[in-house]
């Protein structure tokens, strides 16, 4: 009989501080694809490049790795109510989860600053959602003082429950790949993803699976990097509006894991990030939002500046699904709305319009 995948939780047990009696709130996440993208290996002049593509995950992005950790422990203390900050992708995994778990869920997010696509899976699975007048680090400090006072559970990546889950991407990588990648890249905002990978690979190191740590680069938006400027960022802003974070949680984990990886921080500008949204979609077959393309087209930005460490085997991990905000994929690159053509209804008006020569 065929296997299904049974969540993170399940399918790394060993690895993860659960047990089988625990109660374990799951909707199948991870055991994403790795997928060989041979046209981005081309454009960054590497050996190969595997996409992550954490957009399959069951609400479209990485967040549901650490959902499945965080809501569980919540389930394990008896949590009626689950509590998040989020720029979008959170509110939507937290309020799933919360659903399975028969919790109620509360997310704080930034007055409209969150696309609709995530809006939606808020509303649909019935969280309490609030708009804040204020920025994403204005929601976190008011969730964690929420949780600290009122009988609502913390499920930010603060949480360390939520770093526990994400870091089994890093153990799915070794399973494909047999080892690490020299080097693994991805969006940085909160930072919790970056941390959780370094968490993963180092536990594979520790385990024996891999002999040396990937170098790790996080990349931010211009208008929102924090990193870059060595300090938080006031007034973050850029259209991956997922990493529109100025004040990250997680700041010395990440600043370690660039340092114990020789890893490396980028930014590129909301054109770079369109740019390669494009391009992953066009010829890739990979189609994310917006922020999610923010690792590879930082890798781009350094190849083209020939920073580009010399390395073999890449991995990129691209966070969430492009349905997600997919009015970007309808605009063209002046930003001009893309209208499909409508024609009468015949196969010879559409074979005009293509310029189609009937088969002799
Ligand atoms: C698609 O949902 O912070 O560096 O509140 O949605 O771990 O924060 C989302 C972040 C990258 C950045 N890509 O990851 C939230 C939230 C996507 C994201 C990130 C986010 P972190």
């Amino acid at each position: 009989m065929a296997h299904q995948w049974r969540g993170v939780i399940r399918e790394y047990i060993d690895r993860l501080p659960f047990q089988e009696s625990d109660p374990i709130i799951t909707l199948g996440e991870g055991g994403t694809p790795l997928i060989e993208a041979p046209a981005l290996a081309k454009l960054l002049d590497v050996g190969s490049v595997h996409l992550k593509f954490e957009g399959m995950n069951p609400t479209g992005s990485f967040k549901d790795r650490g959902m499945t950790t965080a809501v569980s422990k919540a389930a394990a203390h008896g949590a009626q109510a689950v509590i998040a900050a989020s720029t979008g992708n959170t509110s939507a995994a937290a309020a799933a989860y919360a659903v399975k778990a028969g919790m109620q869920s509360v997310v704080l997010v930034p007055a409209g600053k969150i696309s609709w696509g995530k809006l939606s899976q808020a509303v649909a699975h019935k969280a309490q959602i609030l708009q804040v007048r204020g920025n994403f680090d204005d929601c976190l400090r008011m969730a964690r003082d929420l949780s600290e006072n009122y009988p609502v559970f913390l499920v930010n990546s603060v949480n360390p429950d939520r770093l526990q889950g994400q870091k089994t991407a890093s153990f799915e990588v070794v399973d494909v790949l047999g080892d690490a990648p020299d080097l693994h890249a991805m969006p940085l905002g909160n930072a919790g993803n970056i941390s959780a990978y370094h968490l993963g690979y180092r536990e594979e190191v520790e385990v024996g699976r891999i002999k040396k740590l990937p170098r790790l680069f996080g990349i931010q938006a211009a208008g929102s990097a924090p990193f870059i400027q060595g300090s938080p960022v006031a007034k973050p802003e850029t259209i991956a509006t997922a990493i529109r974070i100025g004040n990250p949680a997680s700041w010395d984990l990440a600043q370690e894991a660039k340092r114990d990886t020789n890893g490396g921080f980028g930014s590129v500008t909301d054109k770079e990030i369109l740019w390669m949204h494009r391009f992953l979609s066009q010829e890739t077959g990979v189609f994310v939002e917006p922020s999610s393309a923010t690792g590879a087209a930082g890798l781009y930005k350094l190849a083209k500046q020939g920073e580009l460490p010399k390395v073999d085997r890449v991995v990129v991990t691209v966070t969430g699904h492009g349905l997600k905000d997919p009015d970007w994929a309808l605009k063209d690159e002046s930003g001009r709305k893309i209208k499909p053509k409508k024609v009468s209804a015949t196969a010879q008006a559409v074979a005009e319009v293509l310029g189609l020569e009937r088969n002799k």
